[in-house]
């Protein structure tokens, strides 16, 4: 990362080959010029170091985490363990039924200590970078605004969508 204003998210995730695969909420964070982090660590490789950054991510101005694994992917339920933040944990895919053993990990966590899990794919991550920008315009009245832009540009790309297949169709879509 360039330097620049101090992160407001930070995104872990467990191995550099998940990389790749969450990129795209790095991305809509970009897109929102919303600055963050990004490490790699892991609930099982890397314990303490996981619970320092939890532990110590509130106190050095991060608003939200998004912890990303695959496998048996404890990353996202251990960093929410250790700090009152919100924790956004994508499943990262795997060969195992296309990444159902990151789901089910990252998402059944127990009564009391929430994570909040988006679905498998890009889209998924793409998800968990939104949400964050979501979480964020709570409190930020000009990033609540640009929401309510993309929202209204994702209206118009699917109006344009509907017709362009009304143009081809003609009187089968009413
Ligand atoms: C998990 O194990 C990581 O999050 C990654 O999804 C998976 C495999 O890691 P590597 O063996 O590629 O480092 O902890």
């Amino acid at each position: 990362m360039p330097d620049g204003p101090s992160p407001l998210v930070g995104i872990v995730m467990g191995s550099d080959s998940d990389w790749p695969k969450i990129q795209s909420a790095a991305a809509a964070l970009d897109e929102f010029q919303v600055p963050y982090e990004a490490r790699v660590m892991s609930a099982h490789r890397t314990p303490e170091i996981v619970r320092q950054y939890a532990t110590a991510a509130a106190g050095r101005g991060l608003k939200v985490i998004i912890a990303a694994a695959g496998g048996a992917a404890h990353l996202a339920g251990v960093v929410a363990s250790h700090t009152t933040l919100p924790v956004i944990g994508i499943p990262v895919p795997t060969d195992v039924q296309g990444g159902l053993d990151s789901l089910l990990s990252t998402v059944q966590m127990p009564g009391d200590v929430p994570v909040a899990t988006v679905g498998l794919g890009s889209g998924g991550a793409r998800n968990a970078g939104l949400l964050a920008v979501e979480i964020l315009a709570l409190a930020d009245p000009a990033l609540r605004e640009k929401l309510a832009a993309f929202r209204r540009q994702l209206a118009e790309k699917t109006n344009s969508k509907d017709a362009a297949l009304k143009s081809t169709l003609g009187n089968r879509t009413p």
